[in-house]
């Protein structure tokens, strides 16, 4: 089993939910840090564009979102599992609203001036400027929530998270863990993030004891990776994901044509290659770039865009 290689960068939200996964799951990682803002020449070698944070590399696979992450790493390592039966559906929906709903609200809530420098680090003018902008061009210029809305948003959904724990439930779906409390986990671990208003979660006490035990989980084992060294180890590696995934077509899109493939919300980035996989919830297509060779790019059904060039 080659190497699990996550490009992610150290307050990305995120890929403390995959960085936690690999602790639940007792997975030893490679890490290689990547810019948060555009441009990221050696992550987009890897994904033909997707510039979207984290991004998994094994071998000459690399896989795109982190619901699809998710279900790479159940299927490496299936104990314990991330969706334990009988709450499997329950779960991946509770961890969709968390990762779209939850977390603007978060975002809307965290980035308010006295906590920009937590999140961020010390940025000088300028540099606060090129993060705007960065962010503003990802989202089409779509409005962001005011802190005052998601203020107010986000007590009602703490409360509804901390009312989701009472009876001394351990994990929000019950006395297991699943996909669920990793998609909370990490839009809670940005507020704790964001000291100076992490207050928030005092009147929550279920949920605060809730959050500390899943840090708790911890990371597991890394080692550092360059990001030429990645590069490498894609060139020198063959694609294993094509076969084994039953064809399922949807869009009139035969295997072997020519598709983009892009995220439906945000970082309209589109990514073009040969059509390799039309699972239920999997698309991949094959590409050829000079510094990366030939990957097999991997993006999940739910939240992307496939289309015939
Ligand atoms: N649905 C995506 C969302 C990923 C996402 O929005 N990540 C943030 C960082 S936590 C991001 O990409 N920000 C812009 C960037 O890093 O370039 C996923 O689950 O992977």
């Amino acid at each position: 089993m080659p190497d699990l290689i996550l490009h992610h960068y150290q307050n990305s939200p995120f890929s403390e939910k995959i960085r936690l996964m690999f602790g639940f799951k007792k997975l030893a990682w490679k890490s290689v840090l990547i810019p948060p803002v555009m441009p990221k020449p050696n992550l987009t070698a890897l994904t033909g564009g997707y510039r979207r944070t984290p991004v998994l590399q094994v071998g000459a696979d690399i896989y795109c979102d982190t619901a699809l992450i998710a279900d790479v790493l159940e299927r490496v390592a299936p104990s314990p599992s991330l969706y334990p039966a009988p709450v499997t559906g329950l779960a991946r929906t509770l961890a969709q609203w968390a990762d779209a709903t939850l977390f603007w609200t978060v975002i809307g809530y965290v980035f308010q001036p006295i906590a920009i420098p937590h999140l961020l680090g010390p940025l000088t003018p300028e540099q606060m400027k090129a993060f705007g902008a960065d962010r503003a061009a990802m989202r089409g210029n779509a409005p962001r929530m005011t802190a005052q809305e998601a203020t107010g948003n986000l007590k009602v959904y703490l409360r509804r998270l901390d009312d989701m724990l009472a009876d001394g439930k351990r994990y929000l779906l019950g006395a297991q863990a699943s996909i669920a409390d990793f998609s909370v986990y990490h839009c809670m671990w940005f507020i704790q993030l964001a000291q100076p208003l992490a207050g928030i979660l005092d009147d929550v006490p279920r949920l605060k004891d809730w959050v500390a035990r899943m840090a708790g989980v911890g990371h597991h084992q890394s080692e550092m990776l360059s990001a030429e060294r990645a590069l490498e180890v894609a060139r020198d590696s063959t694609a294993a994901e094509t076969r084994g995934f039953p064809f399922v077509d949807t869009h009139g899109v035969a295997l072997g044509e020519r598709v983009s493939i892009m995220p439906t919300d945000y970082a309209f980035d589109p990514v073009e290659g040969e059509l390799v996989i039309s699972a239920d919830n999997e698309f991949a297509v094959r590409r050829e770039d000079p510094k990366a060779g030939r990957v097999v790019v991997h993006f999940p059904r739910i939240g992307f865009q496939m289309k015939k060039i």
